[in-house]
Parts: C-alpha cells; sequence; structure tokens
C-alpha cells in the first residue's frame, strides 16, 4: 500500500512553515491496465501528508491547475472564517491561495479536501483529499507507535464505482454513489508490511457516501486511541470501528510475528433505516492486510489513560440551537451562500440539537471546532463517542446533543459551514452557514445577500 509522502515545507523568516499544494488533472489505474482520469495533489490521485506541530504558525499557497474552480477546506481545524477553504474561498483555475493560521489544538488525523458549493462530491470522488496531521510536542508519551509509514500509518477508505473502459461512473442511490471499487490510498487489494508488535493505523472515510464498519476478519481485538479531533481520554478495546464519510479514528493492532490479517468493512449498523433504501447496510469489503514478518520489533505497551480532555459540558452552555436535517434541507432551508443562518458570539458554549428525521442516514460536520456529543436521545455517548468530535453519523430519527465553544476568531464578513458528509446531499443543499463575531456584534452582510449591515 501507498503511504502518501510528507509534504516538503519551508519556514519562511517570520517563522512561518509554509506548504505548497496544487490540484491538478492526472490519471490511476483502479482496474488493471485501464486509465481512469482522477484529480489529485502534487500527483495523479489524493494528496501529500502536511504535518505541524501545536504552536505553530502553517501558510499553504494552494494553486489550482484544474480547468474549473475549486477549493481546500482543512477539515477539523480550528481556524478564521477566511482560512476555512469553504464555498467562499474557491480559487480559480490558474490562481493561488495563500491561507495561514496558528495551529492550537490537540494532536490530531485531520484532513483536506474541496469544498466548492455544489461540486464537493465531484472534486472529492475523482480523487483530491490528503491527511493533516498534528502534533503536540508538550503531550506525554503514551505508548502509541509514531513513526510515520512505518508502525504508524494513514489509511484513507474510498469507494468509486469505475466503470469497464475506466470511466468514474456517478449512478447514485439516495445517499449518493455507491461504489464496489473499495481502495486503500487509491490501491485495491493493499498489503501492509508491519514490521513491529504494534501497528497504529489512521483511518479515514474519505467516500463520498458510504459508512464503513471496520474490523479484521479473525474479529480479533484492537484498540481505538483517537477520534476525530484527537485522543480519547482511555483506550477502547474493541472489534469493530464504524466511520461515517468524513470521520477518522486512529486504532492499534498487536501482531504476532508471521502472521496476516486482512482489515475489513463489515455490514455496518446504520440505525433504522427505511427498507428499500439502498444506503451499502449489507455491504462487506475487504480493505488492506496486514503482513507481519518474520520477526517483530518491540512496541511500546498503550497507555491506561491516554489524555485528559478539556471540560466542554452542556450545562455551561449559554445558547441551543435546533437542527433539524431532513431531505436537503436543515430547518426547512436550503443552503443559500447569501443568507446567514446562525449568528455565534465567540467564546460563546453553545448546545446543538442535531436530529435526523429522515429514515436514510445523514451525518454532521461543523467547521471551525471540535465538538462532544453530550447526549443521544438523552443517553451518554458510546466511548468512541466520547471524545472530540467534528463530524458524527445521525442514526435515523435520533436526536444528538452536541455541546462547542467557539473561541479565539471572530469575522462578521465570513461564515463557517455546517453540513452534513454524505458529499451529494451537501452539494444539493443539506448546509447552513453560521458567523462567529464579537459578543454584542451582528452579523454582516454577506456577498450578494443585499441585507443586513455592517458592525460599527
Ligand atoms: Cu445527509
Amino acid at each position: 500500500m501507498p503511504v502518501p509522502p510528507l509534504a516538503p515545507s519551508a519556514v519562511a523568516p517570520d517563522g512561518t512553515r509554509v506548504f505548497s499544494l496544487t490540484a491538478q488533472e492526472g490519471t490511476t489505474q483502479f482496474l488493471d491496465g485501464v486509465d481512469t482520469p482522477t484529480w489529485g495533489f502534487d500527483g495523479d490521485l489524493l494528496g501529500p501528508t502536511l504535518r505541524a506541530s501545536r504552536g505553530e504558525q502553517v501558510a499553504v499557497q494552494v494553486r489550482n491547475e484544474l480547468p474549473e474552480p475549486t477549493s481546500v477546506h482543512w477539515h477539523g481545524m480550528h481556524l478564521p472564517a477566511a482560512m476555512d477553504g469553504g464555498p467562499h474561498q474557491e480559487v480559480e483555475p490558474g490562481a493561488t491561495w495563500r491561507p495561514t493560521w496558528r495551529v492550537d489544538q490537540p494532536a490530531a488525523t485531520l484532513w483536506y479536501h474541496p469544498h466548492p458549493h455544489g461540486r464537493t462530491e465531484e472534486h472529492v470522488y475523482k480523487g483530491l483529499a490528503g491527511f493533516f496531521l498534528l502534533d503536540d510536542p508538550d503531550a506525554p508519551d503514551v505508548g502509541l507507535p509514531q513513526e510515520y509509514g512505518v508502525d504508524d500509518v494513514p489509511v484513507v477508505v474510498q469507494d468509486r464505482d469505475v466503470a469497464a473502459d475506466g470511466t468514474l461512473t456517478t449512478e447514485r442511490a439516495e445517499v449518493g454513489i455507491l461504489g464496489s471499487v473499495v481502495t486503500a490510498n487509491g490501491v485495491r487489494g493493499a498489503h501492509v508490511p508491519v514490521t513491529t508488535e504494534h501497528v497504529r493505523l489512521r483511518l479515514l472515510n474519505g467516500s463520498t457516501a458510504r459508512t464503513y464498519a471496520f474490523g479484521f476478519a479473525d474479529d480479533r481485538t484492537f484498540t481505538q486511541v483517537a477520534s476525530d479531533g484527537g485522543l480519547l481520554e482511555a483506550p477502547v478495546p474493541t472489534t469493530r470501528v464504524q466511520l461515517s464519510p468524513g470521520e477518522r479514528a486512529e486504532v492499534v493492532v498487536a501482531m504476532a510475528p508471521g502472521e496476516r490479517v486482512r482489515l475489513r468493512s463489515f455490514r455496518p449498523d446504520l440505525g433504522r433505516i427505511a427498507a428499500g433504501f439502498a444506503a451499502g447496510a449489507n455491504d462487506e469489503f475487504d480493505v488492506l492486510e496486514l503482513r507481519a514478518a518474520a520477526t517483530l520489533e518491540p512496541s511500546p505497551e498503550v497507555a491506561g489513560a491516554l489524555t485528559a480532555l478539556e471540560p466542554l459540558r452542556a450545562e455551561d452552555a449559554t445558547v441551543t440551537r435546533t437542527f433539524t436535517v431532513s431531505g436537503r434541507e436543515i430547518n426547512g432551508r436550503r443552503m443559500a451562500m447569501d443568507r446567514i443562518d446562525a449568528t455565534v458570539e465567540r467564546g460563546a458554549t453553545e448546545v446543538w440539537e442535531v436530529r435526523n428525521l429522515d429514515l436514510v442516514p445523514h451525518n454532521l460536520h461543523v467547521h471551525d471546532v471540535q465538538f462532544r456529543v453530550a447526549d443521544i436521545d438523552g443517553e451518554a455517548p458510546p466511548p468512541p463517542l466520547a471524545g472530540a468530535k467534528d463530524t458524527v453519523y445521525l442514526e435515523p430519527q435520533r436526536t444528538y446533543r452536541l455541546v462547542m465553544r467557539f473561541d479565539d476568531y471572530a469575522d462578521p464578513d465570513t461564515p463557517y459551514m455546517v453540513h452534513c458528509h454524505l458529499l451529494l446531499h451537501e452539494d444539493e443543499g443539506l448546509m447552513a452557514q453560521f458567523v462567529v463575531v464579537e459578543p454584542g456584534d451582528e452579523a454582516a452582510r454577506v456577498p450578494g445577500s443585499g441585507a443586513g449591515h455592517h458592525h460599527g
């Protein structure tokens, strides 16, 4: 299995770590000997891994060599709205966009992907995605494998529907495209050489619609150590890790010398979805095979306590908002670029009550923050959902109370997005815009709205 290269960076005189990414056209062979037109960053498919440490000022020179506008969103990153790479920051063909921000959040497996309004599904499906790993030099060593590409391996899992002539087909179920060509880091039938007793996989669901339930063919127990926004408080022994589109999990797998075991996606538990909706609930796939060497280097034991999450409690919230999700609408409205749906005061802790009214899958991704799931239909979340999250699966007809705090950045002119990360749903309108403003301030006019007023 190819491991994405670490992106080179240069440190500017002011100390900023500067990366470059170029979105470009290419070709990939998903089927033996057959070229499929794909898009990638700095290559034919996917992109290099960006890596930075907490406290660093980073910048990315994003160049668009595609024949149409795109954008690059830093999924899971806490940063100013104007740097977020959403639909208000599209990059024209031939142009370069240079967002810059200070990394200030716990170590985590984040990722980047396009977010142009109405075309996100197509751009991700064609291959534009990459990892953005954050490190925290001040965090204690908790015994996790950490040699990139050796015992600490990023794996983006995606599915595509590839015709015999190589073209990417776009036949859609209600949830979007459910393809049968499942890849790990862009290849089918991937195998990963293992040279250590423990291997850490950073799993990313980079699919546009499909939810995976990862486990091993022999049903062995492994350990989930992190969710979207970083480490869980304690390791969670499990046999399955379920990820909806956009979600991540870090897992540690113990291997015996010489053994081989396949990572599979088993039938996901999507909740009470209606019969007759194709949602991938019955699909199973092999994803990759771990192949251990005859002798393995020793690995440290994973600590019993991984981190102390900062308190983020529903009872500390000063604002509660309701987001009902149905069809392609949030609270009865489709996304409009010129309408601000919520105005949040900087520093506020809020509860967002999110309910999927439908009998089909949705999920919810909130930009700028890492939230906490306070409860699901009043019950405490299961341990894998108790950590820092930026994307959560929404089972049909259940209510998720999410707690989040909007620190640091206020900008009345530029909205963040909240949306379903089933990308067809997002493109068709299941998205809303919120701005974070200074306390007492109001949202400014956004481009084309013809309404609202500017703050003083
Ligand atoms: Cu949806």
